[in-house]
């Protein structure tokens, strides 16, 4: 499962330079692409259409965009990132204007096997003929190639900050497919402004300004917990049990970490997969494991060591089919929690930092000495 080599095949011309400068094309999209009725899904920025290319006649997913600065931040953020191992590969983007707005359209690669949880759940329908059960391994083997994906994002300071099970694809039905991640409504970039507009010396930058931005990478950490959570016994480590996407119940119990291994669905799963999760849900965010300690992780990095015990994830997720919307939007919801939450500690601590330095220049300059002038933090 380590491919994005061979998929990749028959791409509509010219093929975009991953890495290189984003340049959308101005003409109709119309012109190369023969849009489909069918809605592939719902995104955070706006919805994804089929289409087919009309020389070549491959398959493709359009986004439809409308331009904002938001918009313009998931192209951006996304091309960024399309090239990268288990990452949904752009194509093509164009900007046109539609009934009088300005729209951005991403062409995708399409992803024609669906969302990671559905076919694993499909098994669970398959496994009463007898078939071989979803085992600890594969989970593993998963897990790796999301890490895969979250670590190529994060060596370039973008943080996903939606990494959920329903941006999970797969590229085909078939058994080789590859599962990628997609997307980037919601991704930031995590370089710290103060390596980009230094208005000082590094030397003697305060820890809160260079500290804040391992939150951001801190979120796709904790889903990376809550999926493997989920992929090793098929319901979530939280749940709300009032209806309500997200609960007070369960945002305290997000906070403090009370979540279980329960029997029977954990019995046979290894402590060094329970320790993993557990390292991957500490509720401080500085606490959790890097994306780095992640993929250095036995569990991880020795797939072959790791148990082929049977597991109940396919069974579960079979059984408990009519709740999967509600896990679905429990994960949204907290992940917007989170955003929150860890954008309201950056602005604090930036606050605090500020004046620090800024104190330090004012000193500085009744000694005489010329600090640079009309330097922004933005
Ligand atoms: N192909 N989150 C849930 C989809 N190919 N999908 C979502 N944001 C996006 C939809 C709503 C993800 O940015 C999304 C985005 C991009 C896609 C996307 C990209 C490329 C697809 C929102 C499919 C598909 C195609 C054929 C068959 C099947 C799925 O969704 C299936 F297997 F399900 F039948």
């Amino acid at each position: 499962m380590d491919g994005e080599t061979a998929e990749e095949q028959g791409s509509p011309a010219p093929p975009p330079v991953p890495g290189g400068r984003l340049e959308p094309k101005k003409y109709a999209v119309t012109d190369d692409y023969q849009l489909s009725k069918q809605v592939l899904g719902l995104g955070v920025n706006g919805k994804v259409l089929e289409c087919f290319h009309r020389s070549t006649g491959q398959k493709c997913a359009m986004k439809l965009l409308y331009d904002s600065p938001k918009a313009r931040q998931e192209v951006e953020h996304h091309w960024q990132a399309s090239g990268g191992p288990h990452i949904v590969r752009i194509l093509d983007v164009y900007e046109n204007m539609h009934h009088g707005r300005r729209c951005l359209l991403i062409i995708m690669e399409c992803m024609e096997g669906g969302e990671l949880f559905r076919r694993i759940q499909e098994r669970g329908r398959i496994q009463e003929r007898g078939d071989q059960a979803f085992t600890e391994r594969e989970a593993a083997g998963i897990m790796r190639d999301i890490g895969t994906a979250i670590q190529f994002l994060h060596s370039q300071n973008i943080a996903h900050r939606d990494v959920k099970p329903e941006n999970l694809l797969y590229t085909s039905k078939e058994g080789d497919a590859v599962l990628k991640l997609t997307d980037f409504g919601f991704a930031k970039e995590t370089t710290q402004n103060a390596l980009r507009t230094p208005c000082y010396t590094p030397y003697y930058v305060a820890p809160e300004v260079l500290g804040p931005e391992k939150y951001d990478k801190s979120c796709d950490m904790w889903s990376l917990g809550v999926i493997m959570y989920i992929l090793l016994c098929g319901f979530p480590p939280f749940y709300s049990n009032t209806g309500q996407a997200i609960s007070p119940g369960m945002k305290r119990r997000i906070r403090l970490g009370q979540y279980g291994f329960p029997n029977p669905e954990w019995s046979e799963v290894s402590e060094d997969a329970k320790q993993l999760i557990r390292l991957l849900l500490k509720t401080d965010p500085t606490e959790r494991l890097t994306i780095t300690e992640f993929m250095n992780h036995p569990w991880i990095n020795q797939l072959m060591v790791v148990p082929q015990t049977p597991l109940h994830t396919a069974r579960v997720l079979q059984e408990d089919r009519d709740h999967w919307d509600e896990v679905k939007e429990e994960m949204t919801s907290a992940l917007a929690t989170m955003r929150v939450d860890y954008d309201q500690v950056k602005i604090k601590d930036l606050k605090t930092s500020n004046n620090r330095l800024l104190n330090k220049r004012r000193k500085k300059q009744a000694g005489g000495s010329s600090a640079s002038q009309g330097c922004s933090n933005q």
